[in-house]
């Protein structure tokens, strides 16, 4: 079909703390490029965001910092809201799920849903915490999952397998509160009948190509049955459900969340003073509706959301769900919850906002999660946006100024050289183009450089500095192409890295903005001779390995990390209390300082006064050690002998209960068990392990 307009909407981010370079990664910055490159094409595009401020995420945030959620959620939405305009993603509206509208979108649409016949009340058992006086909505309940049988999986979905949880069939339910055991207590809610809905869902689901992620996803929800999920809670935050005598009972926050898209695009009509326009928006299947999100998202979006769509019959189903997968930071997880993350105001505060999106872009997580480091994003700006681009433009506006007055040389002749960057510019934009298209940022960012590299090359290969007293001709040739390069560089930047495009454009003395030209004149319109220049100007400063050094400590080490100088007590504590958990990452030479070598036991022997200590001869090749070690609740001296072990061979000796020791055994622990760690077939003494 022929699509007349497109609404692209982000996740909108829980209001409860600050944005980290994984949430750019997954719904951001992909949506932001594909906005500003259609924006180019001069697409009818309109981009919605805003802050998710209900659900349990807000509320246990608030009772961590004993504040009121209101607090919480006026911090965060007002500081995300700048952190994102700060980093240049250039929403048409950014709205709050807080606001009026929102609030009676939301139930207006739970009342269609309830009037069409599509809700279930039912009378259900859930866990109620005393001490609290409280039930025990989602996260507020922490357990054995029912499913995979892993702990510290929560009322509403298991982390580890990724299942939606009834609350009630989780095993040993904790309150996440007050820890205390929780009782089980009658309470009403009201259930959308999603298995009405399967069949549908399936088809249109069938019926075109998602993302591989998306589709396997759904695979699994439609094996189980969609059954009916329950869309109310019994919390005092969030959206009143809009029916009597349900004092105390708000709708579920994955029942209006994703509402929230529509009531910001109703915001945004009233903002441009035109107060219908969401509905074409919306309700016109004209429109290609596209919701970028996190793969944690996928299964609100692409089953949860249409089936409320459906249900209600107010707006017309996605057309694409760019799920992207994680960013991970050297090989691990994002924790806020550990805090180990790199936060977006740091970077941006601290460095050139266009090096955060390019290296981001760069290794966008599109089909695997990828891995971000302080080395990563050091070698991205330094080697290729600083001696790449930063260089090639320098180099272009500082030979017009030296040779030519800051006046672009006339062209006499172009020969093959030159006529073969017109085309590859013109390639390299139909490449872009047929990526950024098919939300394939890393590879259309992979493309860019390349071509960056190709300009240099011919820079270099011309060598203006050589011709200009001998080969006039070749000289303005080079520089009148090059000045065009890097204008229709700016113009291929312009998506990735806008700031940069504009300063660029500003240094050509170009009229208007970069953002705002358009794609399809790339290598096709020419600065014409005679233009005058301004001077050039440093695009992108290098960063130091000291800089980096001390970012990569600053990330394993949060306790030294004063990370946000404006950080209010509560948060400062909320931290102090995460910087316990993280661990410490050590690189491969660190690690291999470290001497591991089998031993074997030859003698054991309690050490009086001590039921943990047991005292061992060990025998390493040629070498005889005694080493004292905390196992003597595990094992019996007798049970020993003859064992090998791994032990750690050059560790300084020490004193345990005065008797001395010259080396470690490894041991593997649990809460309530301790087993040695041994070689798994005999291998002779000595031997290395690593
Ligand atoms: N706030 C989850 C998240 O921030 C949720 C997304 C809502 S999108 C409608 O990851
Ligand atoms: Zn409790």
């Amino acid at each position: 079909m022929e699509f007349k307009r497109t609404l692209v909407t982000s996740a909108l981010p829980y209001a409860n703390g600050p944005l980290h370079i994984g949430h750019i990664a997954g719904a951001y910055l992909p949506a932001d490029i594909f906005v500003r490159f259609n924006r180019m094409l001069k697409n009818d595009i309109v981009f919605i965001g805003g802050s998710d401020e209900h659900g349990v995420p807000i509320t246990i945030t608030a009772e961590k910092e004993k504040v009121s959620p209101q607090v919480i959620i006026d911090r965060y939405h007002n500081m995300n809201k700048k952190t994102f305009e700060k980093l240049g993603i250039s929403f048409d509206h950014y709205s709050r799920t807080s606001a009026e509208i929102h609030h009676k979108t939301a139930q207006e649409i739970f009342t269609k849903i309830y009037k069409n016949g599509h809700l279930l009340e039912k009378e259900i058992q859930q866990f109620y915490c005393e001490k609290c006086n409280m039930f025990l909505a989602d996260r507020y309940i922490e357990g054995v999952c029912p499913h995979c049988g892993c702990d510290g999986a929560r009322g509403d979905q298991c982390e580890s397998c990724g299942k939606w949880i009834e609350p009630i069939d989780l095993k040993n339910p904790k309150c996440k509160i007050c820890g205390a055991e929780p009782i089980i207590k009658t309470t009403k809610h009201w259930f959308l009948q999603m298995s009405k809905f399967q069949e549908k869902i399936e088809n249109w689901l069938k019926s075109k190509k998602w993302k591989d992620n998306v589709t396997n996803f759904c695979k699994g929800w439609f094996a189980e049955g969609l059954g009916e999920r329950a869309i109310t809670r019994d919390i005092n935050w969030g959206i009143k459900v809009p029916l009597p005598n349900t004092d105390g009972k708000v709708l579920y926050v994955w029942f209006e969340a994703p509402i929230g898209y529509i009531s910001s695009t109703k915001e945004w009509s009233e903002k441009i003073g035109k107060p219908e326009e969401w509905q074409k928006y919306w309700r016109d299947e004209k429109t290609r509706i596209i919701h970028f999100i996190g793969k944690d998202n996928i299964v609100f979006h692409a089953i949860v959301w249409p089936i409320i769509l459906l249900a209600s019959d107010y707006a017309h189903l996605p057309n694409e769900i760019p799920a992207n997968e994680f960013l991970n930071i050297s090989s691990r997880k994002i924790s806020t919850s550990r805090n180990f993350a790199i936060w977006v105001d740091d970077v941006i505060n601290k460095y050139n906002v266009d090096s955060l999106r390019y290296a981001i872009a760069a290794n966008a997580p599109e089909t695997r999660d990828t891995d971000f480091s302080w080395e990563y994003f050091q070698e991205k700006n330094n080697n290729e946006l600083a001696d790449n681009i930063g260089n090639f433009v320098n180099r272009a506006g500082v030979f017009i100024k030296n040779f030519y007055n800051n006046i672009i040389p006339e062209p006499i002749d172009l020969d093959d050289n030159c006529k073969q960057m017109i085309n590859k510019t013109i390639e390299t934009r139909d490449k872009m183009f047929d990526l950024f298209s098919n939300f394939q940022v890393k590879e259309a960012t992979k493309i860019f450089m390349a071509f960056a590299k190709e300009c240099n090359k011919y820079f270099n290969d011309s060598a203006p500095w050589h011709c200009f007293k001998n080969d006039k001709n070749k000289c303005s040739n080079c520089l009148y192409i090059s000045i065009n390069l890097v204008k229709w560089l700016a113009q291929l930047m312009s998506p990735i890295m806008p700031f940069s495009a504009e300063k660029i454009w500003q240094f050509l003395n170009l009229s208007g903005e970069c953002s705002k030209s358009e794609w399809c004149a790339i290598g096709v319109d020419f600065l014409k001779a005679g233009h005058k220049i301004n001077e050039p100007q440093i695009l992108f400063t290098k960063i130091d390995d000291k800089t980096i050094r001390a970012e990569i400590d600053k990330l394993l080490n949060t306790g030294a990390d004063n990370k946000n100088q404006n950080q209010t007590a509560p948060e400062k504590k909320a931290q102090s209390e995460k910087i316990e958990n993280v661990i410490d990452i050590v690189d491969i030479n660190y690690f291999s300082k470290i001497q591991l070598r089998v031993a074997e036991i030859i003698k054991a022997e309690n050490v009086e006064k001590s039921k943990k200590l047991l005292k061992l001869q060990i025998k390493i090749a040629n070498d005889e050690r005694q080493i004292v070690a905390g196992i003597a609740e595990f094992y019996k001296p007798e049970q020993l002998i003859g064992k090998k072990i791994v032990v750690v061979y050059n560790l300084k000796p020490a004193k345990i209960f005065n008797i001395e020791s010259n080396g470690m055994l490894l041991a593997a622990k649990t809460k309530d068990k301790l087993v040695l760690v041994t070689p798994e077939t005999d291998i002779d003494t000595g031997a290395v392990v690593g």
